[in-house]
């Protein structure tokens, strides 16, 4: 038989060994898993083309690198002909660590790895496919697939005003994943319909206007991309920055179907928080070894400390004296994008007397770390 189950089998056979593999991914964590087939992802490239003409993807490389790689599951496993997609919730209500005094805020998606373990149920039905012949890769937030579409296609839900992928009953706080394949399986042949109806709540609560229509987001103006982006952090996005260290959430905070239907996911060691002053104080590996998973471009600390600069800027706490030694510290850094970000925190914060200090023209680092 062609590479084991069920190429010359009936159609029942492909049914069970279909449903068998579902019930292998939900069995090892998935909440949600369909299927669908191989075939190009034609609206998610015409998608990413757009917001490249238009320039919304921004500087975005992941899947925008090239769009017909990402859009063609057959350019990922040669020979596929069919898709097995899975989400799995990352929802957990709320996390009870301590606060510091300049609390920065993560995004729920990124309170521990939730890509692994989801990866990790995808793995068992790949093992599977793989004892049967077949070729098997699985795929989950990587530049090879666009995950919503496949997970739209699939059946699993619609897409919200906010972009995300809605879970018919459960919302948007998944995660998505997939198994490319060449085993013939058995696609979910529906469409969710759209659950948004009337409601524009996302479009109102993002705080940079960065949803320009429905299923739209411009990356120029998308604090979770915005974040991740090298460079000077836009001028005008700083106060609309707000706590966030990682990840924005409020497009999906006010979300009603996804308020009603998350999944809560109590497990394991959770960061929902970052100290931002103890960040800025520490060195180079010891910041990459708090941000753990997260994004971080060239894996440079300094984005992270950028970002939390502009954190500072916006807590109220000027008259602080930590706050005040920490804005020092980096006023007279010698990273000149970095100053940059403290000079505009100092103002922010009412302490334009820390700039007009004569010894900020020199560098007064003493062997110590210094940014
Ligand atoms: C690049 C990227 C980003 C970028 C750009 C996001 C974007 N909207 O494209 C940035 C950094 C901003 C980002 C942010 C976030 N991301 Co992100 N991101 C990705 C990544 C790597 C690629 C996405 C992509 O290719 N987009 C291409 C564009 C064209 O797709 P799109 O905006 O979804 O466009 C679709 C809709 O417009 C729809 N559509 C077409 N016509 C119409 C018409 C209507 C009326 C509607 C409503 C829709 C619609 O079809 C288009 C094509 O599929 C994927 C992982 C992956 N490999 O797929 C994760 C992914 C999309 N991100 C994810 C998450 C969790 C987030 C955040 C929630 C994280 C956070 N808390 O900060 C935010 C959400 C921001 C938002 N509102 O979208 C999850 C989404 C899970 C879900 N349930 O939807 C993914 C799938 C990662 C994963 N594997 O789980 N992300
Ligand atoms: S993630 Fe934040 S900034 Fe981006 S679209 Fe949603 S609410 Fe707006
Ligand atoms: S907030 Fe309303 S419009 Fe936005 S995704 Fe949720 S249901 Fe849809």
């Amino acid at each position: 038989m062609d590479a084991g189950t069920p190429s010359n089998g009936t159609r029942h056979d492909v049914d069970s060994y279909s449903e068998e593999l579902m019930r292998l991914v939900r069995d090892a964590g998935a909440d949600r898993v369909g299927i669908t087939t191989a075939a190009p992802l034609l609206r998610a490239r015409q998608a990413i083309e757009e917001r490249i003409a238009t320039g919304m993807s921004d500087d975005m490389q992941f899947t925008f690198r090239n769009a017909e790689r990402s859009t063609t599951p057959t350019m990922a496993v040669q020979g596929a002909r069919s898709i097995i997609v899975a989400a799995r919730s990352y929802y957990s209500e709320s996390s009870s660590e301590p606060t510091p005094l300049v609390a920065a805020r993560v995004a729920r998606y990124a309170w521990r790895d939730h890509y692994e373990p989801l990866r990790d149920a995808l793995r068992v039905a790949a093992r599977r496919l793989k004892q049967d012949g077949h070729r098997a890769t699985v795929f989950a937030d990587d530049n090879s697939i666009v995950d919503r579409e496949v997970a739209y296609r699939a059946g699993l839900g619609w897409y919200g005003k906010n972009a995300n992928l809605l879970l018919e009953g459960f919302g948007s706080w998944f995660v998505l994943g997939c198994v490319v394949t060449t085993a013939e399986l058995t696609s979910n042949n529906r469409v969710v319909s759209d659950g948004c109806g009337s409601c524009r709540r996302c479009i109102d609560a993002c705080p940079t206007g960065a949803i320009v229509a429905p299923g739209v987001v411009d990356a120029r103006k998308c604090l979770a991309w915005l974040i991740q982006k090298p460079g000077v952090f836009a001028h005008e996005f700083r106060a609309a920055l707000g706590s966030r260290i990682y990840g924005c959430d409020d497009c999906q905070e006010v979300c009603p179907p996804s308020r009603r239907g998350a999944i809560e996911r109590v497990e394991g060691d959770e960061r929902s928080i970052v100290d931002v002053l103890q960040l800025l104080t520490l060195p180079d590996d010891a910041v990459m070894r708090m941000v753990g998973e997260w994004y971080v471009a060239d894996r440079n600390p300094r984005w992270v400390r950028r970002n939390a600069l502009v954190i500072l800027g916006n807590s109220g706490l000027g008259k602080n004296e930590e706050v005040e030694l920490v804005l020092l510290r980096y006023l007279h850094g010698n990273d000149d994008l970095l100053r940059e970000h403290a000079q505009w925190a100092a103002r922010t914060l009412g302490r334009g007397d820390l700039l007009r200090d004569d010894s900020l023209q020199s560098d007064p680092r003493d062997g110590e770390y210094a940014p």
